[in-house]
């Protein structure tokens, strides 16, 4: 492992304990500038290198051929033209006849070029000249991943009952209609652990409050909810709104909390209350504030929360705001011809997230006032690290399970992540896999997408399908967006079919869970690319929609519509493991090598590698009442 500082970069934390610095000129990089970059870094890559890595993004597992900015966004359009999500995860492991890792530690943004412009070249490019990079190399790719996890130190462990199966809509509008699904639930016996609020939980979108109207009894909902084994997931935003006598916003102004414009005043912008400001979570003491805040929540016995909006995401700014309405009356009159239109157009979309905003407000980071832009990508890390702070501060026996939308490496000590705004498309449901070992190479281990799909319109044949992958992922939550079809699985007359996939993710908690432990303890992976397992094998290297789960079992998830089958490759003499629903009714063994598989919708299929054993649970409706002791083991 080395160690090579650039410039004057600024600490983000995602390594604690830092090896000393390597002061031998660079060489598994060549390093220089372009034009445009006052700091690059390069390569020659082999023809048959894998890049694995980067986190959460798009497109593949082996990351050639796109191009993929660290720049931590509120976009809801999950396309293969992105080349940003809501993470920064600068960690790459270039994988052939060496096996090298890289880690671009900066807040700030940093551009991956990974064989975009020239297949065969990496170049990682900094607008400004500040990093530190760490190299590491071994003789395999999860001995390089070993290196890097023990760098950034342990994952966040979410507690057992966190792999229960959650239900989540934007937004659940009264406690009687949370009631009424967690009862549909249980009346049903389709299993149920968690059921997640969404801001409408919320008195006027504040943080830290109910709604007296909807929620009045949340006291009562929530103790209710513990007798039926079911935690509720309330959601925290990162903006705090801005009104007079709301105490938690007097007091964040109070004591100079929030973030500031150039001259030192709370810098205001909108987020779903309208006008907020944002908690400096860079600030020591804000971030111990804001954690303070979650008190609130925790004294009415919630232990589960999901942070969102953290990117920072900013409807507008009041900055920017006052600038478009001086301009906007000015287009009534006259001609729109097309460029008149679009600038018109365009000042209207660029309202959001502006690139103009996030340079106009400052940080206190560690005494020092800094410019959002330069610290852009830790802000949902900070505030996640706030709230696992005062946890370990207010309540530090209680178990507490919590992940956030936005992050960066470091953050992965704190929390997990959810994948975000995906949409009700086959094509997410690859992808939603394929994010998952780049995700845990990075250290985030308790991660899963919204199954189902967030925005757009599911479909019965969609929900299965997605279900029957999401058993799989750590976390395991049906979320949907407003306007959408609901997407509860009793909504659909295949329930029978769900359910039974459901029951049998409880069956696999225990195996699951143990791989995930593991994964925490040994610093490896929950979920593993063929290639990392079978390197010599040039075909499994090259497999992109399968994946090895924790070290027994494979899966070959189905995700296209209308397929009753599809094409599986073992690279070695596995078993298949036929679930109908939960029931386990075929065992053949497969000699290595192609085979087609049918898999009508409601079989579950897992290859068991050879030698290797899986053990099953009996199906339970909560983890509470899970049976650990006495597993059925294949
Ligand atoms: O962009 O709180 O990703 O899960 O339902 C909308 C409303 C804001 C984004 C989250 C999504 C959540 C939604 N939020």
């Amino acid at each position: 492992m080395r160690r090579y500082v650039f410039g004057h970069p600024i600490e983000t934390e995602a390594v604690l304990e830092k090896p000393p610095v390597t002061t031998d000129v660079m060489t598994e990089l060549q390093v220089g500038a372009s034009e445009e970059f006052p700091l690059t870094f390069s390569m020659e890559m082999d023809e048959d290198d894998i890049v694995y890595g980067l986190g959460e993004n798009v497109r593949g597992i082996n990351k050639r051929g796109w191009l993929y900015t660290s720049h931590n966004s509120d976009d809801p359009n999950h396309d293969e033209g992105k080349h940003s999500l809501y993470a920064s995860h600068n960690f790459l492991l270039i994988s052939g006849k060496k096996h090298l890792g890289l880690f671009f530690d900066t807040p700030g943004e940093v551009l991956f070029d990974v064989g975009y412009q020239h297949y065969n070249q990496l170049v990682i490019s900094l607008p400004e000249g500040d990093v530190e990079v760490y190299t590491m190399e071994a003789d395999s790719d999860l001995e390089v991943i070993r290196q890097f996890r023990h760098l950034i130190g342990k994952s966040y462990r979410a507690p057992k009952w966190a792999f229960g199966y959650g239900q989540c809509r934007w937004s659940y509008m009264t406690s009687d209609e949370v009631r009424e699904v967690v009862q549909t639930h249980r009346k049903m016996g389709i299993p149920l652990d968690m059921l997640y609020l969404d801001i409408d939980y919320l008195d006027a979108y504040k943080d830290f409050t109910t709604n007296p109207k909807t929620f009045g009894d949340f006291d009562a909902l929530v103790s209710d909810m513990q007798k039926e084994h079911i935690h509720l997931v309330p959601i925290i935003d990162a903006g705090v709104k801005m009104e007079d006598g709301y105490d938690f916003y007097e007091e964040g102004k109070r004591k100079g909390y929030f973030c500031k414009d150039e001259n030192g005043e709370d810098f205001v912008v909108g987020v779903w209350p309208g006008d907020c400001c944002l908690p400096d979570m860079l600030n020591d003491e804000a971030r111990a504030w804001f954690g303070d805040g979650y008190k609130f929540l925790l004294d009415k016995g919630i232990d589960g929360f999901w942070n969102d909006m953290n990117e920072p995401a900013l409807f507008y700014s009041r900055k920017h705001l006052a600038e478009v309405f001086e301009q906007v009356g000015s287009f009534a009159e006259g001609n729109l011809d097309i460029q008149r239109f679009f600038e018109f157009k365009d000042m209207m979309t660029q309202i959001s997230n502006n690139e103009e905003d996030y340079k106009s407000f400052y940080h206190n980071y560690k005494g020092q006032k800094i410019r959002h832009d330069k610290v852009h990508n830790l802000y949902g890390y900070y505030m996640t690290r706030s709230a696992s702070e005062a946890f370990a501060r207010l309540v530090p026996n209680r178990e507490v399970l919590m992940f956030s939308r936005s992050s960066y490496i470091g953050m992965h000590r704190y929390a997990g992540i959810w994948q975000g705004d995906n949409k009700s498309w086959w094509s997410h449901l690859l992808m939603n896999l394929k994010m998952m070992p780049s995700l845990n190479m990075c250290g985030f281990l308790y991660t899963g997408a919204d199954l189902g799909g967030f925005g757009d319109q599911t479909t019965e044949d969609l929900m299965i399908r997605w279900l029957s992958l999401g058993i799989f992922t750590p976390l395991m939550r049906n979320h949907s967006a407003m306007g959408t079809r609901m997407q509860e699985v009793y909504r659909f007359d295949a329930v029978e079919k769900m359910k039974g996939i459901i029951q049998l993710r409880y069956r696999l908690i225990p195996y699951l869970y143990q791989a995930y432990e593991k994964a925490i303890n040994e610093d490896t992976m929950m979920f593993y690319p063929l290639g990392m397992v079978y390197p010599t094998d040039a075909i499994a290297r090259r497999v992109e929609d399968q994946l090895l789960v924790g070290d027994d079992v494979m899966i070959a998830p189905i995700y296209e519509q209308n397929a009753v089958g599809r094409v599986v490759y073992l690279p070695e003499e596995m078993t298949l493991l036929r679930f109908r629903g939960a029931e386990l009714v075929e065992q053949t063994p497969l000699p290595a090598g192609h085979h087609y598989v049918e898999m009508p919708l409601g079989d579950v299929c897992m290859f068991l590698r050879d030698g290797h054993q899986l053990q099953l649970a009996r199906i339970v409706d909560s983890v509470a009442d899970l049976d650990w002791d006495n597993l059925t083991f294949v």
